[in-house]
């Protein structure tokens, strides 16, 4: 099972073989060693056997295939995550815009292609995955018949002799489940994972006050939100005079952070506070200032990382620099400013690259080395929570990690991303509860492993919403049933006794839910997830069957099933019943 029989190298294919070979200018060598249990780890080297330096091609192992369901896993944290066979390419996503696909996939060129896990691959026969991360990405991708782990190295050069170590590939036949353990475990160890940082009880502005987030709302809310017991208090997207200028604040918001650190930390709570680092908006400040610190594409135009405010947004180039000086220093400022949580989004805008520059490291060292200058700025004691982030290059840096798409108010996608034509083939990515209860269900294993899993926010709240009591339930009984790291995005001066029931209900999974986890079988209708002391069981079918003719599919969610379910095993192992 996954034995290799193929090595590629850029277009060319070769039969696969252990030790020291000679391709062309290349030298491969590759070690294969066991990892007890029926694993193994393959290590791969290349080296210069040319006189002069050469850029680097793509280097690709093929595995037999595999029959059954993937996981389709992208390599960011709103990236689509879902069970499918290897056939299910959604070939209309080579129809989506290229700024699009390089946000939500590592390789944008295999969109609709193949079936890819970024960068690991769960099936029904075990689990191929690689190691690492901080040095190159690299991702396993799957078509009908075929099964390829492939090593990008982005055409970077390398000198005359020089060698270069490739991520090593992590190869577990075996149960699906089980695998999927032994995988995320392995991959934290090999990057020094911070899995142990202890979890605060959140509150966030975001899902409550979006973009239009006032200083009079944040004020309401420390009140109520300490009476909760709330410990880290988040101020959100809103407060910037533009995205990239963090240090200028919008309108009204004159002189805030200062005051309203004080005012957060005087209630007996650690300020909280949003920002994108590897992001600026077109007409920013820091465009206008520092148009050297942009990334550029081949013939010197901005790259477009984004398309959101009402705006084009351009990414900074990590491997300036300048770019790095500018985020220690940021993030230092903002700690003197008071806040010593820092939710940092957009973060694969620091991995995108330019196509056809010339590169002289990885994309991955370049979001590493961006993320390192922002834990660097912020020191060793602050809270640092990754969102929007390609996984790999993140471990050993963040705290947590969102691991879903967006939450939201409603169940199912709103009609302007039901809308957009970008989204065709990306229908898992965008805002909705079921997005968030979806992806952070199959990458529960991740918690406590990497870091600590960032569910997205929760809403308990019964206004300002359009989501039904059950369709609450179950998004509060996923995030328990997940590690249970509870952000809140509520207007809390409203809460009543329903609101606080529901809270009280998720913290007391907090502590013995706590723990690493394991998914019993990733591929079962009723999909178990188990941690030392509670179980959350999904009945996925509920959860993703195609629309009823009469409505939404949220239809399929009132029937109560999965949601009876989730909370009936939740307070059965709480109660301690047999
Ligand atoms: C603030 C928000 C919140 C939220 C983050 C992130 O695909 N998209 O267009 C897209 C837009 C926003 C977004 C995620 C994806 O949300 O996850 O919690 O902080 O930014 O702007």
């Amino acid at each position: 099972m996954f034995e290799p029989i193929a090595l590629r190298i850029g277009d060319d294919r070769y039969v696969f073989g252990e030790g020291r070979r000679q391709f062309g200018s290349l030298e491969l060598i590759c070690d294969r060693e066991d990892r007890g249990g029926g694993a193994s780890l393959l290590r791969l080297r290349v080296r210069n056997a040319r006189n002069d330096e050469q850029s680097l091609p793509d280097v690709a192992v093929e595995l037999e295939p595999v029959a059954g369901e993937v996981l389709e896993h992208g390599w960011q944290s709103w990236s689509v995550v879902r069970r499918c066979s290897p056939a299910d390419v959604r070939p209309k996503r080579t129809e989506s815009a290229k700024w699009e696909r390089a946000r939500l996939l590592t390789d944008p060129d295999l969109a609709g292609r193949a079936v890819v896990g970024e960068p690991f691959l769960v099936s029904e026969a075990g689990v191929v995955g690689f190691l690492g991360g901080g040095a190159n990405f690299a991702v396993v991708a799957a078509s009908p018949g075929r099964l390829e782990a492939v090593s990008l190295l982005d055409g970077i050069a390398l000198g005359p002799g020089e060698q270069r170590e490739l991520e090593p590939l992590w190869v577990g036949p075996g149960d699906a489940g089980g695998r999927y353990s032994d995988f995320a475990e392995a991959w934290g160890q090999s990057q020094a994972a911070r899995s142990n940082t202890r979890a605060p009880l959140g509150w966030c502005s975001w899902y409550q006050y979006f973009g239009k987030v006032t200083p009079a709302d944040i004020r309401a809310n420390i009140g109520p939100a300490k009476a909760l017991g709330v410990d880290v208090f988040q101020i959100d997207d809103g407060y910037q005079a533009a995205i990239g200028d963090w240090l200028t604040p919008m309108e009204g918001w004159e002189g805030q952070l200062e005051d309203l650190s004080q005012e957060i930390k005087a209630a007996g709570m650690t300020p909280g506070i949003w920002t994108a680092p590897f992001l600026a908006a077109e007409d920013s400040r820091l465009a206008s200032e520092h148009p050297d610190w942009l990334l550029r594409g081949p013939s010197g135009e901005p790259v477009r990382a984004e398309r959101n405010w009402g705006r084009w947004i351009f990414a900074l180039d990590a491997t300036n620099d300048g770019v790095l000086s500018h985020l220690g220093h940021v993030f230092e400022r903002l700690v003197e400013l008071g806040y010593t949580y820092h939710k940092i989004d957009f973060c694969y805008a620091g991995a995108i690259g330019a196509d056809g520059a010339p590169r002289s490291s990885t994309r991955a060292q370049a979001l590493r080395s961006g993320l390192a200058a922002i834990r660097k700025g912020i020191g060793d004691d602050a809270f640092l929570l990754g969102c929007g982030c390609p996984f790999g290059p993140a471990i050993g840096l963040v705290d947590a990690m969102r691991v879903s798409a967006d939450t939201a108010p409603r169940w199912d996608l709103s009609q302007r991303w039901r809308d957009d034509p970008e989204m065709t083939g990306f229908e898992e990515h965008p805002p909705s509860g079921r997005n968030a209860v979806e992806a952070t269900v199959l990458r529960a294993p991740l918690h406590r492993r990497l870091w600590v899993n960032d569910p997205d926010c929760l809403m308990v709240r019964h206004y300002d919403t359009e989501l039904n009591d059950q369709q609450i339930d179950l998004m509060a009984a996923t995030i328990a049933g997940t590690g249970g790291f509870v952000v809140i995005s509520d207007d809390c001066s409203r809460y009543g006794t329903a609101e606080y029931d529901l809270l009280d209900k998720v913290r007391s999974l907090d502590g013995p839910g706590d723990t690493p986890l394991e998914i019993a079988d990733p591929f079962a209708d009723v999909l178990e997830v188990k941690s030392g002391a509670s179980l959350l069981a999904i009945d996925w079918d509920a959860l993703s069957e195609p629309p009823p003719p009469s409505g939404g599919r949220s239809a399929v969610i009132d029937a109560a099933g999965p949601v009876g379910l989730a909370w009936a095993r939740l307070d059965h192992r709480l109660d301690g019943r047999p």
